[in-house]
């Protein structure tokens, strides 16, 4: 009380005094003399700034390493407090390890992103390094640089960084006990799979996660073909500067409308400035799968290089940028006799969803964080086994693919190569029926409009939306139901389970009035129309497995030819791999349509040599006649199992 009477009386006696006493001392008091230590004219940021790190229970050292042309590698170490004999985890990004630690603690743990924090337990040197030619690294920056080779003529590629890296970091880390694992998902991931290619022998542990393996047949550039043109974004982002560059600039929010008003794929990119970009320029020169793309596709590579060290394939289930890769680079190793070192592992996820946390997929809920208890319970004590020698908790299986529908982890001794397996059609029949056994005749139409292309999610589509890029492989197909160019098969309710294990085949025979096309096929799960449970799920259309299919390669992959007009033909093709039960009371559904937009690029429907720079002129309806007949019986080839499943 006392206090603030005397505060109020000197702020009243202060506004009785003339302003300028209070701002300026009188001349020639001390008070107005001016000090050199007043003045700055230097700038204020030191040189070298170092932040205290006595209370860190780690310390962060920035090392530039050289590699074997002498060009140096902008590498972050955090290495805990004390660490006496610690193995080292490696990550190579073209992403910025400045990201990969976003706060400031002092504690490990809370410094790094997700994708780290159960490795920041004092137990790991955690290193993160820049790819050759982004931000903090010297040298040039080549877009997933193709290995050294007819596409690489120089002495390095990620191969031959990751061996010069690791030989370092043996040599140079005395905290270390001399093992290295590496880890990354997506283009990381990638990076892990060109280490492979010539591993260290200091590499004793590997987890591509989401790993980018053939652009081309299935993962972020095209899928069998199609482009996914929504990847324009990337493209500028990544190679219009050494640092992060900008997207494509929108007009509009709906990139429905933003990509259908460009024309094609190629104008709409060149209408903003790609021609600039050498990456642009190689990749639109090549779309088909020619040596351009076969000598980089590294399922291929890993099959010719094959190492030694206990590697760990691993992807989500409903995988939106690379859902090919990982599971395609682990059969090829098995189809070629590795698959003993080799393990693959399938959960419930987006892209690199393993880095975050796993309560759901979009609407889907599973009991648990399935990241979190992945990481904590098997991947960390199976890393644990090869870089200390801790023994493993149990033996990790060939396979481990989570079941949605029973949802829990399945172990499997024998994963089936998906060309080795057995497969059972399921027929389009007439009336827009599906079933096991075969039709009888006739075929079913629809006219597809380039103008009017069917899209991926509801409109409008804000491609930079997080949450719905992340989630639209289950979105809810209600949405394109009432569409006529989108034709819908279903099965009656189902009396009893049908079981998935493998990869189905969309195998469709079909003619189209154009000289081109392309072919969606999804794989659905009716939901049945009530869920007491979860009332919003009722009478859910859940894709199970789909994609996209362009006409034009039926044939070839590398030689496409036109499509004879009003000529059946067959397009056959890989579905993604599923661990998957249709229950009870469930029905399966196929949907078939013609395009998959914005996301892929649109058919123009008549030949033109190359679809990324169609003219507005060459974009025409056409009329597709899917037969379930004479003329062929289309089906899509399930991978089915006796209900009985799983190791665990
Ligand atoms: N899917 C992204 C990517 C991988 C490889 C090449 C280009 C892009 C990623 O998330 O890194």
């Amino acid at each position: 009380m006392k206090n603030a009477a005397l505060a109020s009386a000197l702020v009243s006696l202060a506004c009785l005094l003339p302003v300028a006493s209070l701002a300026t001392p009188a001349p020639g008091s001390a008070a107005s003399k001016v000090t050199p230590d007043m003045i700055q004219t230097a700038s204020d940021i030191p040189a070298n700034w170092k932040q205290p790190q006595g209370n860190f229970d780690y310390v962060k050292r920035e090392v530039m390493i050289p590699m074997r042309d002498g060009v140096k590698l902008h590498t972050v170490l955090l290495i805990p407090k004390n660490a006496q004999s610690l193995p080292m985890l490696l990550e190579r990004t073209p992403y910025n390890t400045d990201t990969f630690m976003p706060d400031n603690s002092p504690h490990m743990a809370d410094a790094v992103w997700s994708g780290d924090k159960d490795w920041a337990d004092g137990s790991t040197i955690l290193v993160w390094q820049d790819v050759r030619g982004k931000y903090g690294s010297e040298g040039q920056y080549i877009m997933t640089r193709p290995p050294m080779g007819p596409l690489n003529p120089t002495q390095t590629d990620d191969t031959t960084d990751a061996w010069d890296t690791i030989d370092w970091l043996v040599k140079n880390i005395k905290e270390s006990n001399g093992n290295v694992g590496m880890i990354g998902s997506s283009y990381d991931g990638w990076t892990v799979a060109m280490a492979l290619l010539h591993p260290h022998p200091a590499l004793k542990v590997a987890a591509p996660e989401s790993p980018m393996i053939d652009g081309w047949m299935g993962d972020d550039w095209y899928h069998y073909g199609a482009l996914r043109q929504v990847n324009l974004d990337y493209f500028s982002g990544q190679t219009s500067k050494k640092g992060e560059g900008e997207g494509i600039p929108r007009e509009n929010y709906d990139d429905y409308t933003n990509f259908l008003d460009a024309g094609s794929a190629g104008a709409y990119a060149e209408a903003n400035g790609f021609r600039q970009l050498p990456w642009w320029n190689r990749f639109s020169a090549h779309p088909a799968y020619d040596a351009f793309w076969q000598l980089q596709a590294l399922d291929k590579l890993l099959v010719a290089h094959t190492s030694d060290v206990p590697t760990m394939w691993l992807q989500g289930l409903w995988d939106q940028e690379d859902i090919y890769g990982a599971v395609h680079a682990w059969e090829a190793l098995k189809k070629a006799g590795h698959g003993a070192n080799n393990h693959l592992v399938m959960g419930p996820w987006w892209h690199s969803q393993i880095n975050r946390d796993g309560w759901n997929m979009g609407p889907l809920k599973w009991p648990g964080n399935t990241t979190a208890q992945f990481r904590q319970n098997v991947m960390i004590p199976w890393f644990n086994h090869y870089l200390r020698g801790t023994p493993l908790p149990k033996p990790l299986p060939e396979a481990m693919i989570y079941n949605p529908v029973e949802q829990h982890w399945d172990g499997f001794a024998d994963w089936k190569v998906a060309s080795k397996q057995q497969l059972t059609p399921l027929y389009l029949q007439a009336d827009m029926g599906l079933g096991f056994e075969q039709p009888n005749g006739g075929g079913d139409s629809y006219v597809a409009d380039p103008a009017k292309p069917v899209p991926y999610l509801p409109r409008p589509i804000p491609t930079q939306n997080e949450d719905r890029w992340r989630t639209w492989l289950v979105n809810d197909q209600r949405f394109v139901v009432d569409r006529a160019d989108v034709l819908t098969y279903t099965t009656p309710v189902l009396s009893k389970s049908v079981r998935l294990e493998g990869a189905p085949i969309a195998d469709l025979f079909a003619s189209t009035t154009g000289t081109d096309g392309d072919f969606v096929v999804k794989l659905i799960d009716v939901y049945p129309g009530t869920d007491p449970t979860d009332p919003t799920m009722g009478g859910y259309e859940l894709p199970v497995s789909l994609d996209i299919f362009r006409g034009r390669y039926r044939k070839s992959f590398a030689d496409p030819s036109p499509i004879p007009a009003n000529q059946v033909q067959e397009y056959k093709f890989r579905l993604p791999t599923v661990n998957y039960e249709f229950k009870p009371g469930h029905r399966i559904m196929v949907q078939i349509q013609s395009s998959l937009f914005p996301l892929y690029d649109r058919n123009p429907q008549t030949w033109v040599p190359n679809i990324l720079f169609a003219k507005p002129s060459d974009y025409k309806k056409a009329t597709v006649t899917i037969e379930h007949g004479a003329e062929g019986r289309s089906a899509v080839l399930l991978p089915v199992v006796a209900v009985a499943t799983g190791d665990d």
